[in-house]
C-alpha cells in the first residue's frame, strides 16, 4: 500500500508542530500550503510543497495556494475503480488527511476599523473547498477542522494503523461542514448589512458597528447577531436575551394596540411593559417624571409607565422600545440606572444623550425594523440543540371572546390591558400572572413553580405600586440630594411596610426632613379597597380558586386564562361571586 498523505494548510497553527510531527512519524507524507509548510520544514520536520505536486505556484498573492487538480482529485476521489483509474492517468496521488483550519472572517469584521477590502481579503476560497471536498469524500478521507481534535486523531490513527474508523471521519465531516456553514453565514451577514440595509444610516454605523461572533454550531440558519448594531457599548449574554425578548415584545405589542411600547427587563422577564398613553399629573409624580423638562411623548409616557410598575426590579434593566428613541424618552433613561436600550432608531439628540451614559459604555442597540427572525428556533443545553417553531400566536381581543361568567362587559380600556398582560407573559419565564391597568403592567410574577406564587407575588407588586398612589407617600418630605435609586428603595421600604432597626432605620430616617410617621393597616386597607379596574392574565390555567380570590384583592375586575383545570367551574363560580369578568383563552403561554 502507499504511503498515505496529509494535506495540511492552516491559519490558526496552534499544536500545529507537535501533530505534524506525529503524523510524520507514524509514517505520513506530509504536504503544506506556503506558510504551512514554512513554519512545519523549519521545525526540522520533512515536509513538501503544495505546489511541488500541482507543478503550479501559490499566485494572485496567495488568493490561489490549493485550488488545482492534483489537490482536488487527490481528496474528492473514492475508493472504487474508475476514480483510481482517472488518478493514475493524471498521476494523482490520493490524499487520506486534510487538515486546515480558515482565514479569520469573523474576527476581521469585528474590528472597527475593517473596510470592506479587508472583509474580501478575508473570505477563504481554498480553504473552505479543502474543507468541503474532505468531509463529502468521508468515506474514504478525514478532515480535521480543529486543532483541539489533533490527539484523539493522532491516537485513533496509531491504535488502528492508519484507519482511525468511519465514526471518527463522519465526526469529524460534521464538524468541517458545521464550520464552513458558519462561516458562510458570517459571510453573507457581513454582505447583508453592507448592501442590503442601506436606509441604516451609514454615518452612525460607521465605526461604530460591531459585528457579534456568536456561535450557533449546527444552525447556520438563525441570523440574530445580524438583526442589530451596536451603537455604543458592548451587551453581555443576558442583556442579548433582555434586548431581543423585550424588542420582540413590544413590536407586537405596538402592532396590537396601534400605540407605541416600551419595556424594562430583568433576567429575560419583563418588570414592567407599557404603551404610550399619557399621564395625568398624579401619575407623573409616582412614575418621577413630573420635573422633566422635555414634554413627554407616548414613548416617553410609554417608558415612563415601565419603568414605574417595579422600580425595584427594574433598577439596571435593559430596555425595548417599539419606536425610534426620542430626546424625551432618552432624558428620562439617562437619570436612572440602566443597562442597555434597544430600539429600530434614535433621534441624534437621543443617541448624544444615551452615548454619553455610564461614561460612554450604555449599550445601545439599533434593531433593522424590517428585520424578520427565522419560524424555527434553537437552544442548546447540555449540549443537545433544541428546536421548535417560534411562538407566532397572534394576541388580539378575539383571544378574549369567550367570556365564562355572569358579567360580560369588558370595556375598550380592560380589553387593552388584557392584551397587554398576556403580551408580556408570552416573554415572562413560566409560571406566570400580569396585572395590568392604564395601559402598564402593574405586577407581574414570573418564574415560579407554582401558579398561586405567581398571582400572589403580582398580587403583591401591584398593591405596591398602588400605595405608591398614596396622597402621603407623594408627599414624602425628601432631603435635597437624595438619589432617584434611594428615594425608590425608601419609598418601596415604607410602602412595604418593613420594620426597620439600628442603623438601616438611622439611614433611612436621615433620607427626610422631619420625621415621617409608617402608614398604619387601617390606611392601608382603606387606600387597597379603591383599587378596582384592573386586568390579570396567567400563562395557564388556574389550577385552583384561590388565584381568583388573590387576583380581587388587588382591584382585579378583569380576567383571562386559558380553560382546562379540573377546577375551572370553581373557578368561574369565584370569580361570578366577586363580580368579575372572565375570559377563557385557549392559548397557553409558556415561555422559556
Ligand atoms: O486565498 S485562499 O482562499 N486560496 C487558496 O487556494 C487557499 N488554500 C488554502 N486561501 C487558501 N487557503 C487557506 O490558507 C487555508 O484555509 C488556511 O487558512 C491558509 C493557510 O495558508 P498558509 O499555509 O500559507 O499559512
Amino acid at each position: 500500500m502507499s504511503q498515505p498523505i496529509a494535506l495540511l494548510s492552516v491559519y490558526d497553527k496552534t499544536g500545529l508542530l507537535d501533530f505534524a510531527k506525529g503524523l510524520s512519524s507514524a509514517g505520513v507524507r506530509l504536504l503544506g500550503s506556503g506558510g504551512t509548510a514554512k513554519k512545519i520544514r523549519e521545525a526540522g520536520i520533512s515536509i513538501e510543497d503544495v505546489s511541488d505536486i500541482t507543478k503550479a505556484p501559490e499566485m494572485l498573492g496567495g488568493r490561489v495556494k490549493t485550488l488545482h487538480p492534483a489537490v482536488h482529485g487527490g481528496i474528492l476521489a473514492r475508493s472504487i475503480p474508475s476514480d483510481e483509474q482517472d488518478l493514475a492517468t493524471q498521476g494523482i496521488a490520493p490524499i487520506s488527511i486534510v487538515v486546515c483550519n480558515l482565514y479569520p472572517f469573523t474576527s476581521t469584521i469585528s474590528q472597527p476599523n475593517c473596510t470592506l477590502a479587508d472583509a474580501v481579503e478575508e473570505i477563504d476560497i481554498g480553504g473552505v473547498t479543502l474543507l468541503r471536498a474532505a468531509a463529502k469524500n468521508h468515506a474514504r478521507v478525514s478532515v480535521i477542522s480543529d486543532p483541539a481534535d489533533y490527539t484523539e486523531f493522532l491516537d485513533a490513527w496509531k491504535s488502528g494503523n492508519g484507519d482511525v474508523g468511519q465514526n471518527l471521519r463522519s465526526k469529524l465531516a460534521l464538524k468541517a461542514f458545521e464550520m464552513t456553514a458558519q462561516y458562510d453565514e458570517a459571510i453573507s451577514g457581513y454582505f447583508r448589512e453592507q448592501y442590503a440595509s442601506a436606509e441604516l444610516p451609514k454615518d452612525k454605523l460607521a465605526g461604530a458597528v460591531q459585528r457579534i461572533a456568536l456561535r450557533y454550531g449546527a444552525n447556520p440558519h438563525q441570523k440574530p447577531a445580524q438583526a442589530f448594531a451596536i451603537l455604543c457599548g458592548s451587551p453581555g449574554y443576558i442583556n442579548l436575551l433582555d434586548a431581543l425578548n423585550s424588542y420582540a415584545l413590544v413590536k407586537e405589542l405596538e402592532e396590537a394596540l396601534g400605540l407605541p411600547a416600551a419595556a424594562s427587563f430583568k433576567h429575560v422577564s419583563p418588570a414592567g411593559v407599557a404603551v404610550g398613553i399619557e399621564l395625568n399629573e398624579t401619575e407623573k409624580k409616582v412614575y418621577g417624571v413630573d420635573d422633566l423638562k422635555e414634554a413627554l411623548t407616548p414613548l416617553a409616557c410609554a417608558y415612563a409607565r415601565a419603568r414605574g410598575a417595579d422600580r425595584m426590579s427594574s433598577f439596571g434593566d435593559f430596555i425595548g422600545l417599539s419606536a425610534p428613541c426620542d430626546l424625551a424618552t432618552a432624558k428620562i433613561i439617562s437619570r436612572e440606572v440602566s443597562d442597555g436600550i434597544i430600539a429600530p432608531g434614535y433621534s441624534p439628540e437621543a443617541l448624544d444623550v444615551l452615548s454619553k451614559k455610564k461614561g460612554g459604555k450604555y449599550c445601545v442597540l439599533e434593531i433593522d425594523p424590517a428585520y424578520v427572525p427565522e419560524d424555527v428556533e434553537t437552544k442548546q443545553v447540555y449540549g443537545v440543540h433544541l428546536q421548535q417553531r417560534r411562538n407566532s400566536a397572534k394576541i388580539d381581543a378575539a383571544l378574549f371572546n369567550n367570556i365564562v361568567t355572569q358579567s360580560k362587559g369588558l370595556p375598550k380600556e380592560a380589553l387593552t390591558d388584557l392584551i397587554l398582560a398576556t403580551l408580556a407573559l408570552k416573554y415572562t419565564q413560566s409560571n406566570s400572572v400580569a396585572y395590568a391597568k392604564n395601559g402598564a403592567i402593574i405586577g407581574l410574577g414570573a418564574g415560579q413553580q407554582s401558579r398561586i406564587h405567581c398571582t400572589r407575588l403580582a398580587g403583591g407588586k401591584a398593591d405596591l405600586w398602588w400605595l405608591r398612589h398614596h396622597p402621603r407617600v407623594l408627599a414624602l418630605p425628601f432631603k435635597k440630594g437624595v438619589k432617584r435609586a434611594e428615594k425608590a428603595n425608601a419609598i418601596d421600604l415604607f410602602v412595604s411596610g418593613e420594620v426597620l432597626e439600628g442603623g438601616e432605620k438611622a439611614q433611612w430616617e436621615g433620607m427626610f426632613d422631619g420625621a415621617v410617621e409608617a402608614l398604619g393597616t387601617q390606611e392601608k386597607t382603606e387606600w387597597a379597597a379603591q383599587l378596582d379596574g384592573v386586568s390579570c392574565s396567567s400563562d395557564a390555567f388556574f389550577p385552583f380558586a384561590d388565584n381568583v380570590h388573590r387576583a380581587r384583592k388587588s382591584g382585579v375586575r378583569y380576567l383571562a386564562a386559558p380553560s382546562g383545570s379540573v377546577m375551572d367551574e370553581e373557578c368561574v363560580k369565584a370569580a361570578d361571586e366577586h363580580g368579575i369578568v372572565f375570559a377563557h383563552t385557549t392559548l397557553r403561554l409558556f415561555h422559556h
